[in-house]
């Protein structure tokens, strides 16, 4: 054991009228909603870089926390497991994830980085046969070193291609080796910050090639898991290419990886895109692409992706509903890809920014399944495409345009304008959340 969180209790669910702080008032992981147990719905996970890696820097300054295990070198790295492990016990957490960068220190040589990443992920795998802490998912951090500063699998340079392949490779088997459940690519360099230098067409071929490989030494190693994108329009790259849900379906489309690659939406960068979080739950489950979640909401005002903890129950509502539509997660989870503010320096701090994100998303989860199961919802959707179930109807849609037109001239079809019923369904909504 380490002191770092010492005098910090096991955080447990007290019901909502507790006054301790360290309790849950809503996660009962035991609970059960729609007949799963609330941990399987929601299925949450501790990001290893925003709790452990980052360090409180912003553009303006530089880093704020204290912690015991920052600096380099092997022993430190396993201090941070320690301390990981510990966190994860005291929230009873059942997964965590991470990226290479998060966990090793880099090496002197890419060898040497890989060998750093094995030593831990058999420190980690030591770990997980006394705590019942398991893998989310995995990845590789393509981003933050500056050999990556022109893009990864994008980069203009084929050293750079490589040397991310061979990274990426070393993160799946490290995933893998662990009983990852995803392996998640984020394209923080895929993309570009000016077109004066970059030629976008050849970019989406390396691309879709390297997305090409990932997939072939997932099912050559055996991997069960599910290959995710995530998801991201701007921010680090002025354009990424992985822009949104629709975007990444199409790139998906034309490599052919539709059956395979399915995506970890993230709250803060649907926001970023323009679109609200459900609406790119709702359209990756249309898609047959639904698989994960980022739950970290951006500032509003800001416009950053400041990934904070979620605070807002309704809007979290609406997420977690079209989970359930969408038949809730498989391989995928809730993932707190959230960071403390940087003035927020105390263990206690870390604890009680996962408590209460946990609490707040089993309340969402609670009004989101207390609305589908009262079904008065779906069945007013349902209600408003009703005509289509008219075989006369369906038949127009495997019909030619002159056909239907003659239909509307012999039958005299005028239509009938009918309430959409917006507000009526938005009081429904706040009956249940
Ligand atoms: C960055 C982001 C990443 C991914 C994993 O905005 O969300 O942390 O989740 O690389
Ligand atoms: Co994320």
């Amino acid at each position: 054991m380490t002191d770092f969180f010492k005098n910090i209790p096991q955080i447990r669910y007290e019901g909502p009228n507790s006054e301790n702080e360290f309790a849950f008032r809503h996660y009962n992981p035991d609970e059960m909603v729609m007949g799963k147990r609330m941990e399987d719905h929601l299925r949450f996970a501790v990001a290893y870089w925003h709790s452990f890696a980052w360090q409180g820097g912003d553009p303006f300054g530089g880093q704020t926390f204290d912690r015991p295990w920052f600096g380099d070198g092997m022993e430190l790295a396993k201090l941070k497991a320690d301390v990981a492990f510990e966190m994860f016990d005291l929230l009873g957490a059942p997964f965590f994830c991470f990226h290479d960068a998060d966990v090793r220190p880099e090496g002197a040589t890419f060898a040497e980085s890989q060998r750093n990443l094995e030593e831990i992920v058999d420190y980690f795998a030591a770990k997980m046969e006394s705590h019942r802490t398991r893998l989310l998912w995995g990845t590789a951090n393509l981003f933050s070193h500056r050999r990556y500063m022109a893009g990864a699998a994008t980069n203009p340079d084929p050293d750079v291609f490589a040397y991310a392949a061979a990274t990426v490779k070393s993160c799946m088997d490290a995933t893998h080796r662990l009983g990852g459940q995803n392996y998640v690519l984020w394209g923080g360099r895929e993309g570009y910050e000016t077109l004066l230098n970059t030629d976008l067409g050849r970019e989406a071929e390396q691309a879709g090639r390297f997305l090409t490989m990932v997939v072939d030494y997932k099912h050559k190693i055996g991997f069960n898991g599910t290959i995710l994108i995530e998801p991201k329009p701007q921010e680090p790259s002025k354009h990424q290419y992985d822009y949104d849900v629709a975007t990444v379906y199409g790139f998906l489309k034309r490599f052919g990886l539709e059956g395979e690659v399915k995506l970890n939406i993230e709250q803060g960068h649907a926001i970023l895109a323009g679109h609200s979080f459900e609406h790119e739950i709702a359209l990756a489950a249309s898609l047959g692409l639904f698989g994960s979640i980022d739950m970290n909401r951006n500032d509003y005002q800001s416009g950053w992706d400041t990934d904070q903890f979620p605070d807002n129950v309704p809007e979290m509502a609406r997420a977690y509903y079209e989970i359930l539509r969408a038949g809730g997660f498989t391989t995928g989870g809730t993932n707190f890809d959230a960071k403390l503010r940087r003035q927020s320096l105390d263990p206690e701090d870390l604890i009680l920014a996962h408590t209460g994100a946990m609490d707040v998303c089993a309340r969402a989860l609670k009004a989101a399944a207390a609305l589908y199961e009262d079904g008065a919802l779906d069945r007013s959707r349902e209600a408003r495409y009703s005509g289509w179930d008219l075989p006369e109807n369906r038949a127009m849609l495997t019909s030619s345009l002159s056909e239907i037109a003659q239909r509307v001239v012999d039958e005299g079809i005028e239509p009938e304008p009918r309430s959409g019923r917006q507000e009526r369904l938005e009081n429904l909504w706040n009956r249940f959340v």
